[in-house]
């Protein structure tokens, strides 16, 4: 394993100060007070009864360049592990608060939304005016239409949505301190794809970013005279576009709160971060490293080209664990190795791997609840 260099994090009242420059320079949402709201309402009822609640975070954040916001900074990430996980989570008896990007898969509807096919292709008229399911779709349909009624008949499942990186860690920090009642029982499973750069709002445009000079008269500013060349810049291998005519993007880094959840927002709580990488020879020496950095319970790794055939879980004094839906491996492949994707079979695999990882997760959480019992005796 390759060394780490822990000091690389920032002492605990830095952080603080880096949270309250953060929270207070970016907006929260609009909606955050009623998103709030609601998640008291339904952690309050499942704390009360004792039961496991988990936050599922899912889908990609995005980068606005604009505050009118035309344009923005996305990533590929459509929701399809925390959609699937959290249909395992509540097979096992998990309430789920699903705080997903806004029109990203969700549990249940995602097997008929994003599809190749259009949803209307799974129906047909039906009798006297009515639109049934058809007949091939209609048995599975009934199935995840029974668990999805059931879910949201017991009060099971709240979705909450975001869209802009700071929606969402608005929406994190305040969701995560009503989670407190919850004590050990409260779960944090942070699947979302989460932007590690933005535009802070002092060098936002408030307007569409224009893409030539036809209002510089209206804003008093000298345009070209049009026979004038313009100047061209030498420094890269495109000269022939001039540097006015380029929109140059200056990012910041997103701040890093995960220190924060864990020390200050959800201490209470177990959590789990995963850890996206393309490439193999970094993947496990990058989520342990997130582990040693911000001392959290578990880090589960994936490579973007397999991430639905096998994850790694790297967690505190354990053995890093591959976890594998069932594929021949070529010869001479290691089992503690990411498999080589050119090996892996055509199409989708054969089983969803969160039908693995949630009872893994699931028994890893059984065993923090137990400790923290015996550590504080309640
Ligand atoms: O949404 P999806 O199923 O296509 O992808 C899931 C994932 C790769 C975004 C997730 O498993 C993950 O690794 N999330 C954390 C990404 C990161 O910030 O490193």
């Amino acid at each position: 394993m390759l060394p780490h260099t822990p000091s690389e994090t920032p002492p605990s009242n830095l952080v603080d100060l880096a949270e309250d420059h953060y929270f207070s320079a970016n907006p929260p949402p609009k909606d955050l007070k009623k998103h709030v709201a609601l998640a008291k309402e339904f952690i309050d009822s499942h704390a009360a009864a004792g039961r496991r609640l988990v936050l599922v975070t899912s889908g990609g954040t995005t980068v606005p360049l604009e505050k009118q916001t035309v344009r923005f900074i996305d990533n590929f990430s459509a929701g399809t592990r925390g959609a699937t996980s959290a249909e395992y989570f509540l097979e096992a008896g998990y309430a789920v608060l699903f705080l997903h990007r806004q029109f990203s898969l969700l549990p249940f509807s995602r097997h008929y939304s994003h599809a190749t096919d259009c949803f209307l292709d799974f129906l047909r008229e039906g009798p006297n005016g009515s639109v049934v399911a058809r007949d091939e779709d209609a048995a599975k349909m009934l199935t995840v239409l029974r668990k999805y009624r059931e879910a949201k008949d017991k009060n099971m499942l709240l979705s909450l949505p975001f869209v802009s990186i700071s929606d969402y860690l608005h929406e994190l920090r305040s969701i995560a301190r009503l989670m407190k009642p919850l004590g050990p029982n409260g779960l944090l499973y942070l699947a979302a794809a989460v932007s590690d750069f933005f535009v802070p709002p002092d060098r936002m445009s408030e307007h569409k970013i224009q893409s030539t000079n036809a209002v510089d008269p209206l804003r008093n500013k000298n345009p070209s005279p049009a026979n004038e060349p313009e100047t061209f810049d030498n420094f890269d291998s495109s000269p022939a576009v001039p540097r006015s005519k380029r929109l140059v993007v200056d990012l910041d880094p997103v701040p890093k709160f995960l220190k924060n959840l864990v020390e200050g927002w959800s201490p209470e709580g177990m959590i789990v971060s995963f850890k996206l990488e393309t490439d193999p020879t970094i993947l496990v020496h990058k989520a342990r490293y997130s582990l040693d950095r911000y001392q959290h319970h578990l880090v589960i790794g994936n490579l973007l080209s397999t991430r639905k055939w096998e994850v790694v879980f790297v967690s505190p004094g354990m053995e890093d664990n591959w976890i594998r839906v069932p594929f021949s491996r070529g010869a001479g492949t290691k089992e503690n190795e990411p498999v080589d994707p050119k090996s892996l079979p055509e199409g989708e695999p054969p089983v969803e791997i969160e039908s693995l990882i949630i009872p893994a997760v699931e028994e890893l959480h059984g065993k923090y609840i137990d400790e923290r019992r015996r550590a504080t005796g309640k």
